[in-house]
């Protein structure tokens, strides 16, 4: 191994083996532990240690680095106090993530370390975004991520590298080619020969160089930062290692050739770098002997510290209060004149008296929402909206019209169709204070940016107290004849994660209250806005900025024969047959917030008539509905008197034909099912 030392003083060439050595040597006191059952799982990153330590090195502390499993050397070259890694690893309260989260998978603001979930390739995209937030604030920064040779499969690689390169982003993104992925040598994985090759396609240079010289990881890195810097694009770097241990401790090693151990042992970076610096006279025996006896005296002192924190004592109240950030500021809100005079609604309807609608000009659907995005445009200047094709053309529905001409494309911006880098990249901006909202071009396509949504966006704050502030906006439903992949309604699925909070307005001055409420929430809040209602729902709407707050229900009417509780598209069902039934009369609550679910307006909407009907547009089983059903069942059993009756569509996909997609709509049974339960 050859070592070029450039212009690096003495203090430095010996700093960097401290850098090298103290990684190494944590590993091996754990690799103990684990052998004595002290600690679980173990990712061993021993003989790679020179790329994590050299490349954070590199960088300056304040730029964000995403580390994966076996990059304890970030995590030590940052000066993470050792004893608070241990707790983090032994899951105690004191650790990274109060005993949430295992090994890795923890970041630190103060550290600018932004650890990874435990899915391989997400955590590429979110550099994407904190190196846009650099470009949009005017930094010099670059941010750094880091993959393995089986993570650059994933799709997650391919569309971080291409919108990195799309948008010209200082991000550096470093592969860690160590020949196997668990057991699957890179020849079962890819058919370039090598991995630096792919950065070509994308339009960005790359290069392969040897992962184990520490001096030529640290040159490289330090040399690509510049670059980023000045040419404002980013850099693919493979660097070539090798895997000493199995995938995880207990796994072993079986499927590996033992000549690559042999030949690899003696490539070992510290060995060789150790034996250079000897060489050079910049470190003796009696050196060597007292670093690692400094080490292991402080590894030893600091894991005590860990052995003596208490255990956990879980406190149900904060393990549900830290799934969500708190909210900046608590404005008081006022309860409508319909609330106070049903005086059996208790919770108020918005923050704001002029978010009554009867105060505003008629506007449609579609004007709500576009009104809220501009108006928070001017409110927020860290805002930044995304899309595809949202910017001259508008949108797919041309709500962000006019958009990019009023605040420039830096903040309006066409996206590629990459729907999860885009999300990982809001994330990424959130990291440096941005606030963002990314278009999904109809609900549907979230399949694709899903992961980055329930796993990184919904769960960051409850693992490591980071806020995602990210709204998605999401064009809905059906009833326009646009078949099974345009016409979804998926709120449920995401009602089912904590973390998330799901949005879900019916009246255009809600559209735009909400919204506004959402992109002014710290938390990450899915949108989701009714296509269906764009163009044909009318109503005032208040021409100030205003915010209806989320987790509120709306009293739509009072009525004495029987509850209907809904929300969007059904809000409208349930009016036009009230209306259509004068003769019958109908309580209607319009959910408008489906998570958090506003329990004290369900309770009372219940007690309202005893009879309770819960409407949805989207499919019966594992519907909002059923959700519903369960809570009033175990908490208002005794105030009902018939049995709770669901009303939901097919439990089919949508179809395109006008009358089967009729057919597949709750409202055609809508009739029936309230017969049903008024006829108990
Ligand atoms: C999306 C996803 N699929 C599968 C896994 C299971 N898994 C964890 S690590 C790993 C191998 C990763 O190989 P590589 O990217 O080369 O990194 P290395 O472990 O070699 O550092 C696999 C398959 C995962 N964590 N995430």
């Amino acid at each position: 191994m050859q070592f070029h030392r450039k212009d690096l003083t003495n203090e430095q060439l010996v700093q960097l083996y401290r850098r090298l050595l103290l990684p190494r040597m944590i590993e091996e006191k754990m690799l103990v532990l684990l052998r004595q059952g002290k600690i679980s799982k173990w990712f061993s990153g021993i003989g790679q240690e020179a790329i994590a330590v050299g490349a954070t090195m590199a960088l300056q502390n304040d730029e964000w680095i995403m580390p994966l499993h076996r990059n304890l050397g970030v995590f030590t070259t940052r000066d993470m106090p050792l004893g608070k890694l241990f707790k983090q690893w032994q899951g105690n309260k004191d650790g990274y993530s109060k005993g949430r989260e295992r090994s890795f998978h923890f970041g630190s603001r103060e550290h600018h370390i932004c650890g990874m979930i435990s899915h391989l390739g997400p955590q590429l995209a979110i550099a994407d975004g904190v190196a846009l937030a650099h470009q949009l604030s005017n930094e010099a920064k670059v941010a750094l991520a880091f993959t393995g040779d089986g993570g650059t499969s994933e799709g997650d690689f391919h569309e971080a590298l291409n919108v990195a390169a799309v948008w010209d982003l200082p991000v550096i993104f470093i592969i860690e080619n160590n020949g196997y992925g668990l057991s699957t040598p890179v020849h079962e994985q890819y058919r370039c020969f090598s991995l630096a090759e792919r950065a070509q396609g994308y339009g960005m240079q790359g290069v392969r160089i040897d992962g184990n010289n520490i001096l030529e990881v640290f040159d490289t890195v330090s040399g690509v930062r510049d670059y980023c810097l000045r040419e404002r694009k980013p850099y693919l770097i493979e660097c070539m290692t090798f895997r000493m241990r199995g995938h995880e401790e207990a796994s072993g090693v079986k499927y590996v050739p033992p000549h690559l151990f042999e030949l690899w042992e003696k490539k070992d970076p510290i060995k060789n770098y150790e034996g250079w610096l000897l060489q050079e006279g910049l470190l003796n025996e009696q050196t060597v002997t007292d670093i690692r006896e400094e080490f292991r005296d402080y590894i030893e002192t600091e894991l005590k510290q860990a052995y003596e924190a208490p255990a956990i004592v879980p406190d149900t109240e904060e393990e549900l209060k830290d799934m969500y950030a708190p909210l900046p500021g608590n404005t008081p809100y006022k309860e409508t004149t319909a609330a106070k005079k049903s005086g059996r609604f208790p919770t108020a309807i918005s923050q704001q008296p002029s978010a009554n609608p009867a105060a505003g000009p008629e506007k449609r659907f579609i004007d709500g929402i576009k009104e809220a995005l501009w108006q928070s445009m001017e409110k927020h200047p860290n805002l930044v909206l995304m899309g595809q094709d949202i910017a001259e053309y508008g949108g797919a529905f041309k709500i962000t019209e006019g958009f990019s001409d009023k605040f420039g494309k830096a903040r309006v911006r066409n996206t590629p169709i990459c729907e999860s880098a885009i999300v990982g990249a809001a994330l990424g901006l959130s990291l440096q204070g941005y606030k963002s909202m990314m278009e999904m071009q109809f609900a549907d396509f979230v399949t694709v940016g899903f992961n980055q949504i329930v796993n990184n966006l919904a769960k960051l704050h409850y693992r490591w107290g980071q806020n995602a502030d990210v709204v998605i906006r999401m064009p809905t439903g059906g009833g326009v004849g646009a078949g099974p992949f345009h016409s979804q309604s998926n709120e449920a699925w995401f009602v089912h994660t904590p973390g998330l909070k799901v949005v879900y307005p019916s009246t255009p001055a809600e559209a735009k209250g909400l919204l506004n409420a959402a992109i002014n929430d710290p938390n990450p809040v899915l949108y989701f806005e009714h296509k269906a209602l764009y163009r044909s729902i009318s109503g005032p709407v208040p021409e100030e900025y205003y915010e209806v707050e989320i987790g509120k229900a709306r009293l739509v009417q009072e009525g004495e024969d029987c509850t209907l509780i809904t929300y969007g598209s059904g809000v409208h069902w349930a009016l036009e047959y009230a209306s259509k039934h004068p003769d019958r009369s109908f309580y209607i609550l319009d959910l408008r917030t489906l998570l958090p679910l506003d329990y004290d307006a369900i309770a009372t909407a219940v007690k309202a008539t005893g009879k309770l009907l819960l409407l949805h547009e989207d499919t019966l089983t594992g519907g909002i509905g059923g959700e519903i059903a369960a809570w009033v069942a175990e908490h208002c059993f005794e105030y009902l008197d018939a049995p709770v009756v669901r009303c939901a569509s097919l439990d089919t996909a949508i179809p395109f034909n006008i009358d089967l997609e009729k057919n597949f709509m709750a409202y055609s049974r809508l009739g029936q099912s309230i017969d049903q339960l008024l006829r108990y």
